[in-house]
């Protein structure tokens, strides 16, 4: 490693005309926002396992975060679930933050742990439940306010698990009517981003169920509305990469929430079973930050990039550690695509070349830039191993059992 590892692979880089400077600035200023609920302990239906040294409260789930940006130099930002993270005074939750060099991040309104939302809850056909749920998104609007943070993440619980149950129609326009409420109540440099998913806990049809369905609501609301993607959300064999280039050519593209699936929504350690989709979805990406159109490759600038998982059985901070790791990763090897053989082999309609100048980028070993980077950063040379050889981890055990993420 080291030296000669890097100066081989900058030669290697310069022969097919990659600007490693360009890449190395990129890849600093990646930044991943990591959920609060990630760090606390959370579980299938079947069983929540209890960690040890897990944090208690959203100030300790902060302290946690802090280790991950301190180890990486790339998470200064942590997105908060209400009520999970409801507190007192959200200006001291945000000087705790400001103290451990974080900035608190997207306001996550929890629209399915109610009682009352058995049926619904912005979509609910009764107008108490769909009052409460709105005013209930309306506070977060004002913890956004409280917090400083500019994104509100929606993602409904909404659907039905038989047919007739409710009609589908009159729940869409009551989603419509729920949400514009919800988009008048925004700062102007707020946005509202609105996940979809296609099942679960909702069995027949799910209120949004689809990028498509998140996209028209965020049309019909105007500007500040846009899709969140969520990489675990979708049916098996779905490109999501060409999700990803379909919005953000609409403009329509606001952030995602990556993890990794192999069947439902599995929230894993992204990267971990399907490296390659993430590699895609940054080379499409990447390809709409050099669009002529200045809306698309703003759009691309503007992208919110949050993880969302649940740690069932990892030991949560090295599994957000390895999440951020193999983001930069993925992302660092989407760099090295030699666009403009992309680009000519297209125009040749020459398939092969084309297919191989954008899988050559990902065959390449990034370890020695991501250490040239990490070294110009001034953080760890190895995250991973940086954390776990401090004691963080031991002296957390003092908290005990108990800290769940809801
Ligand atoms: C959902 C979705 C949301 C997250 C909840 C807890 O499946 O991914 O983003 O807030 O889970
Ligand atoms: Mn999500
Ligand atoms: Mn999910």
């Amino acid at each position: 490693m080291g030296i000669s590892a890097y100066t081989f692979f900058e030669q290697q880089q310069a022969d097919r005309g990659i600007d490693l400077e360009q890449v190395k600035q990129q890849i600093k200023a990646l930044k991943i926002e990591t959920p609060s609920w990630g760090y606390g302990d959370s579980g299938t239906r079947f069983k929540v396992f209890q960690q040890v040294g897990v944090p208690r409260n959203p100030f300790e789930k902060l302290e946690d975060a802090a280790q991950v940006h301190r180890v990486t130099g790339a998470c200064p930002s942590v997105a908060l679930h209400i009520p999970w993270d409801k507190v007192e005074d959200y200006d001291q939750l945000r000087r705790h933050a400001d103290s451990l060099g974080l900035t608190l991040g997207a306001i996550n309104p929890n629209l399915f742990q109610e009682d009352v939302y058995i049926f619904g809850s912005l979509c609910n056909s009764n107008e108490t439940i769909r009052r409460q749920a709105v005013n209930h998104t309306l506070e977060c609007v004002d913890i956004a306010r409280a917090t400083g943070s500019s994104l509100i993440s929606l993602w409904l619980a909404d659907g039905t698990n038989y047919p007739g149950q409710d009609n589908i129609r009159e729940r869409k326009h009551r989603l419509l009517s729920s949400l514009q409420e919800i988009y008048q109540a925004l700062d102007p440099h707020m946005r509202l981003l609105i996940e979809y998913k296609f099942f679960e806990p909702a069995f027949y049809h799910t209120d949004l169920g689809d990028w498509g369905m998140a996209y028209n609501m965020a049309l019909k609301l105007g500007n500040q509305a846009q899709v969140l993607v969520d990489t675990g959300h979708h049916a098996q064999g779905t490109n999501v990469e060409q999700i990803v280039a379909y919005l953000l050519d609409e403009q329509k593209l606001g952030g995602f929430h990556f993890n990794s699936r192999k069947y439902a929504d599995d929230d894993l350690i992204v990267g971990s079973t399907n490296p390659y989709e993430l590699f895609l979805i940054f080379y499409q990406i990447l390809d709409a930050s050099q669009a002529t159109d200045a809306g698309v490759h703003q759009t691309a600038a503007n992208i919110a990039y949050m993880i969302d998982q649940s740690h069932c059985i990892e030991p949560k901070i090295p599994a957000m550690i390895r999440s951020i790791l193999n983001v930069q990763t993925q992302f660092a090897k989407a760099l090295l695509i030699d666009f403009s053989a992309v680009k000519r082999a297209q125009e040749r309609q020459d398939v092969l070349a084309a297919e191989n100048a954008v899988r050559e980028a990902f065959e390449f070993d990034v370890t020695p830039l991501l250490r040239a980077v990490r070294e110009e950063m001034g953080v760890p040379v190895d995250p991973m191993r940086a954390y776990l050889q401090s004691d963080y981890g031991q002296r957390i055990l003092a908290r005990g059992k108990g800290g769940a993420s809801w």
